[in-house]
């Protein structure tokens, strides 16, 4: 679409209007985006007409013939429903739900006994939540690039971080962060500051974007209110350790030589009410010193908040104003900004503005120099701030020097190009740094390119998270869809390929090569210390009341073909499919005890109930495995 769609060059924005944006101009942000519902749609009508050619070639490469395989994964961010979702690129389709944080009837989740320890329960059994907002989603890195260990997301609501392994594509692990309201960004550290052999990921950084009072009592008064950062183990999923800061986190950016991670700061005033939070012209990058702070957990220079034994170090202004032994830095950013995303030169952090019309270019270079004392000013490592259009949000980056910012109240796309920003900051005013923007439908926040986020950008693929969908799909009542654009970034041009409806609300999500993974289909019996291996084991193992029946399924059977229990026992039951043929899964449900799941194939899953009712109940398989599916039941006979 964009061959004739007129470029809107830098330098022919009438940018004066644009300056920073005041409380009226928020004020008026809600209406922006109602209003802007005809413009938008009115604009896409007439570029329409040019869009076929481009139109044309998009249908070849998003539209997969039967059979073909898509060449990228995608995982995307369920937002309420508490789970990550795997998508297939180019051509969309969604493949795959890990549930994380919120129960799954497909497969059991929330419902089995080894799902409820990864999701964490009350005393008396029940989950500790059933609720979450899924933001955001970084997998581990290896060597700049994805290693296909793990994924991690966030749960915004109860602030809890959620490990996916990538070989079976199930949650393994949750984490509660301590002294944490409002979870927001999140991302996996790319090396070890110290270890140069460790250049893989060991840390997970988490931002805490509500400030509330530590330890949290009842205090009205906001300005004892603070925020932490906070560092959890990879692989133990233990909390390392926290940085008490001024202002608060939004987003998680980490340097590719892991010395250094930052957040961007909105509310730098640290404001209860919004108009506070954009009192101020400027906020902030906040930067830390990951060997500095490691360090001063090492010697003992913290303390404790509340019931929580995590070390917090001092991370606020007033402590850290000498560079030489500061463990952060705060660069001033404008206004309310928002995203921060790492170059895969790994040069540069880029803060979006939001309310500022610019994006910041920070080279990490010059905010190292300034915790060597070799640098007067940290706003010095600022090399670029460049207008850029209404409410940038988040940049992706294609690997050739180009960055793509989504403009948020423009419903746009910019591609800009880095080295050229940097030029024209530096005064010359030649220098055209807007090489193309997009129009998409409609109000974009996250995106993201294939690889962007690594050191193979491969500048092929650009996804955008359009916030709003409006006319894009059939009317389906009022709670529509979400837009997920794809745009070919291949060419100078970018060109709208595709749309994908997705459930609310995916916000974040990572697009990488499909040979980065290696899945496996079969789970390994061993792994699971319930198994019941052998048909022959099965059988109801009575200890007074506490009854443990064990099964086995293979198609078209259970391994008992009923059992006998009374009424009152409390049941576990055990079951371990034995099959081990790739994609055959059994599903068992108890009708009237509210159960259901499946197993995969070798893998062992358990369930605790309380025969309450007596009668006959069919367990059925749940899960198509076989031509006698429909006959594969055993009967639970309950005694009165
Ligand atoms: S940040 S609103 Cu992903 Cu744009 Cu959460
Ligand atoms: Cu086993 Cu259906
Ligand atoms: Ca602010």
């Amino acid at each position: 679409m964009s061959q004739d769609q007129k470029p809107t060059t830098e330098n022919a924005l009438a940018m004066g209007r644009r300056k920073f944006m005041n409380t009226a101009a928020l004020a008026s942000l809600t209406g922006l985006v109602a209003c802007n519902n005809k413009s938008g749609a009115s604009a896409s009508a007439e570029a329409s007409g040019s869009a076929s050619a481009a139109a044309h070639s998009a249908a070849d490469v998003t539209h997969l013939k039967p059979g073909e395989l898509d060449t990228y994964y995608g995982l995307w961010s369920g937002g309420h429903s508490g789970d990550m979702r795997v998508l297939g690129l180019p051509s969309g389709r969604e493949i795959h739900r890990i549930p994380c944080f919120v129960p799954d009837a497909l497969v059991g989740w929330g419902i089995t006994n080894e799902s409820k320890k990864v999701m964490g329960t009350r005393p008396d059994g029940s989950l500790k939540y059933n609720v979450a907002d899924t933001h955001h989603t970084h997998a581990s890195y290896k060597d700049g690039n994805y290693d296909g260990r793990y994924a991690w997301i966030n749960d915004k609501i109860n602030a809890r971080v959620a490990r996916i392994r990538l070989d079976y594509f199930i949650c393994d692990k949750i984490t509660d962060l301590p002294n944490v309201q409002g979870f927001h960004g999140i991302f996996p550290d790319k090396a070890d500051p110290v270890d140069e052999k460790i250049n893989y990921t060991t840390r997970v950084f988490c931002g805490g974007e509500f400030s509330i009072p530590l330890p949290n009592a009842g205090i009205e008064d906001g300005s004892k209110y603070r925020s932490l950062f906070t560092c959890v183990d990879a692989e133990s999923m233990e909390v390392r350790w926290q940085v008490l800061i001024d202002g608060n986190c939004d987003l998680v950016a980490t340097s590719y030589d892991g010395k250094l991670a930052a957040t961007n700061q909105y509310n730098t005033e640290m404001g209860v009410h919004y108009e506070d939070m954009m009192a101020a012209e400027r906020d902030a990058c906040l930067f830390f010193n990951v060997a500095r702070i490691e360090a001063a957990v090492k010697a003992g220079k913290f303390k404790t908040i509340g019931d929580s034994k995590v070390p917090v170090v001092d991370g606020t202004h007033a402590a850290n104003s000498d560079p030489k032994t500061a463990l952060t830095a705060y660069v001033s950013v404008p206004k309310n900004p928002h995203g921060v995303n790492a170059s895969p030169d790994a040069k540069y952090f880029i803060c979006a503005g939001k309310l500022s019309p610019t994006a910041t270019v920070i080279e990490l270079a010059k905010v190292l120099d300034w915790f060597d004392g070799k640098l007067e000013k940290i706003d010095d490592a600022i090399v670029a701030e460049v207008e850029l259009g209404l409410g940038p949000l988040h940049t992706a980056f294609d690997g050739r020097g180009n960055a793509y910012t989504t403009l948020f109240l423009d419903s746009q796309v910019v591609k800009w190009n880095v080295d050229a920003a940097i030029k024209f900051h530096k005064g010359d005013k030649n220098a055209k740094y807007v090489v193309d923007r997009i129009d998409v439908q409609y109000q974009p926040g996250h995106l993201n390119a294939s690889q962007s986020e690594t050191r193979a950008a491969d500048g092929k693929y650009l996804a955008v998270g359009c916030k709003f969908s409006k006319d894009r799909f059939l009317p389906v009542g009022p709670l529509h869809p979400e837009n997920e654009q794809f745009i070919d970034i291949s060419g100078e041009k970018m060109v709208l390929l595709a749309d994908h409806p997705v459930r609310g609300e995916p916000h974040d999500f990572i697009i990488f090569k499909r040979d980065l993974l290696r899945p496996k289909q079969v789970y390994n019996l061993d792994d699971f210390p319930l198994a019941v291996k052998d048909p022959k084991e099965s059988g109801v193992f009575r200890n007074g009341k506490k009854v443990t029946v064990k099964l086995t399924s293979q198609a078209p059977a259970f391994s008992m073909r009923e059992f006998k229990l009374k009424k009152g026992d409390e049941v576990t039951l055990i079951l371990t499919n034995l099959d081990k043929i790739e994609d055959l899964t059994h599903g068992i449900a108890i009708p009237k005890y509210n159960v259901q799941f499946v197993v995969n194939p070798l893998e062992t899953a358990s369930v605790n109930f309380v025969a309450d009712k007596p009668g006959v109940f069919w367990l059925y398989c749940t899960n198509f495995c076989h031509a006698l599916h429909l006959e594969m039941r055993t009967r639970m006979i309950v005694e009165g």
